[in-house]
């Protein structure tokens, strides 16, 4: 395999990625106050781009703006209206899906075939959907006209930026909200090509701002007066942190936080594609998924089997560049989720697991990361416990369904699992037991704009998506009163 940065690959890049990127404020393009940030290819460890940064005084104007806006235009805006501006703001990132697929690999790392076949068009169908409810409101069961809760501060992580955003902005403003959204510091390219997309939909000055930063911008928005809803995805301690500055001020908080999702394979389980299961659900997007399958719990009476079956599906993942068409694993996000990934498997070793890595060569330079599967571990082991986030799977195994439930259930998380199993009732009675927002059954990491999506326990609390999604930016307390 060629792993150079092909120069084919470099021209496609051209155009889809500016030298400087500035914040969107109150409808208009502008420097904030804060320094700049520059953005890292992680593939090349080469700066991608300059993001112009907001300073706390920018949260405090972009705030004020979507107070405007909400009071003006938005709120009093019919849904059907709400609608259109979100069904355009959808045809246009379907229109400028290559360009928005080759910045987020560029500045995310992940392979091209994951962020245009996965990232843009999922981001493109969460407008869609949401575009669709704009004026069905009624429905849902709150009332003939249930209200939006105001000014949403939306705080956003790096494994999935442009998604992440449609994910907050749409049933933001399908309900009649208003945003200032903040992105990671490592990944705000695709945040602001959304913010062109909504400038030209036309969208009213301060209904959306997105705000560029780092972890003090998020504090400064999440814990700012004049928010009164606060969703945030990304860390468990910073989700924690976030939860008791907003204890007591009655705002409305949804949290989608950390996990250790776990991939349940019993011995009647159709072999192949539970395989692809588990590879998709470990090592999709490098593992930088909340619910990514990362631990792997398998009926012991097939496990040894299994695992070399797995393995060999692993060694033809080819490893490099993301914006090589046939890469499967590109690179992780920063130095610090590289240290992280590569502190915590020097752990397993540590601690008596053993590791197998594939033999796909790396490329010399980029935060890459060989896909690792630990086996001989035990549940009490950092690997089994923590979330690595990167491409790393935890084996353990299981010889009775209870027992597989009770390892399975023994985190502090509750994102995610798989159950991978022929027989419908087992995979029924797994689903009862397992304490987790989302189960797969026979499948893995499929995401529907319509399906509710959070966590029980340490992987937060509120759900994204689905009808549940959108009570979470209206005034659920008051049903029918108006
Ligand atoms: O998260 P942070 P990090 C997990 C994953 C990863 C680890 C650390 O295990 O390895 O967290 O990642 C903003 N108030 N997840 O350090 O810091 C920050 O600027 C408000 C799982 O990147 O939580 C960024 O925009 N906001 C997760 C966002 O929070 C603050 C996705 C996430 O960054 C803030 C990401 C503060 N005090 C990481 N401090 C998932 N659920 O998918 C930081 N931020």
């Amino acid at each position: 395999i060629d792993l150079t940065y092909a120069p084919a690959l470099e021209s496609a890049a051209i155009g889809a990625i500016k030298p400087r990127y500035q914040m969107y404020l109150d409808g208009e393009f502008v420097d904030g106050r804060g320094d700049d940030i520059v953005s890292i290819n992680p593939a090349t460890l080469e700066p991608l781009t300059t993001i112009s940064s907001a300073s706390v005084e920018d949260v405090d104007r972009a705030v004020a703006a979507a107070r405007k806006a909400f009071e003006g235009p938005w709120s009093r805006m019919g849904g059907a209206e709400r609608g259109k501006y979100l069904f355009r703001i959808a045809r246009a990132i379907a229109e400028r899906s290559r360009e928005l697929a080759v910045a987020e690999s560029l500045d995310n790392g992940k392979p091209i075939r994951e962020s245009r076949d996965f990232d843009v068009p999922t981001a493109a169908q969460h407008f869609f959907h949401h575009a669709g409810w704009a004026d069905k409101l009624g429905h849902l069961g709150y009332g003939p006209a249930p209200r939006p809760l105001g000014v949403a501060g939306q705080v956003i992580p790096w494994n999935f930026p442009l998604l992440m955003a449609a994910w907050k902005i749409a049933p933001a403003l399908a309900a009649g909200n208003t945003v200032v959204l903040k992105p990671a510091e490592t990944t705000s390219v695709t945040a602001l090509v959304l913010a062109e997309i909504l400038a030209d939909a036309g969208l009213p000055p301060g209904v959306v701002n997105i705000l560029p930063g780092a972890g003090d911008i998020g504090s400064a928005l999440v814990g700012h007066d004049g928010v009164d809803k606060v969703a945030f995805t990304g860390s468990t301690p910073v989700g924690k942190r976030i939860q008791s500055e907003l204890a007591g001020t009655g705002r409305k908080l949804t949290l989608e936080l950390g996990g250790k999702g776990a991939n349940i394979v019993f011995a009647d389980a159709a072999v192949d594609q539970a395989v692809e299961g588990i590879v998709n659900g470990v090592f999709f997007n490098q593992g930088q998924v909340c619910c990514a399958g990362s631990r792997l719990i398998v009926q012991e009476s097939i496990a040894d089997e299994f695992v070399e079956r797995l393995k060999k599906r692993v060694e033809t993942l080819r490893v490099g560049d993301p914006l090589d068409k046939n890469t499967d694993v590109g690179a992780v996000n920063s130095q610090m989720q590289f240290d992280k990934i590569t502190q915590l498997s020097e752990v397993g070793a540590d601690e008596g697991a053993t590791a197998w890595t594939s033999s796909c060569p790396l490329p010399e330079k980029g935060w890459f990361v060989a896909p690792t599967i630990f086996t001989d571990a035990t549940a009490s082991m950092r690997i089994a416990r923590e979330e690595i986030f990167g491409p790393v799977l935890t084996t353990l195994t299981f010889r009775t369904p209870e027992e597989a439930l009770a390892k399975a259930n023994n985190t502090p998380f509750g994102l995610s699992a798989g159950v991978w199993t022929e027989k419908g009732s087992r995979a029924m009675g797994m689903a009862a037991g397992l304490r987790a927002g989302v189960i797969w059954d026979n499948t893995f990491n499929r995401f529907d704009p319509t399906a509710a999506f959070g966590g029980y326990g340490e992987s937060g609390f509120g759900r994204e998506g689905g009808p549940s999604g959108l009570a979470a930016y209206l005034d659920t307390d008051d049903e029918g009163a108006r």
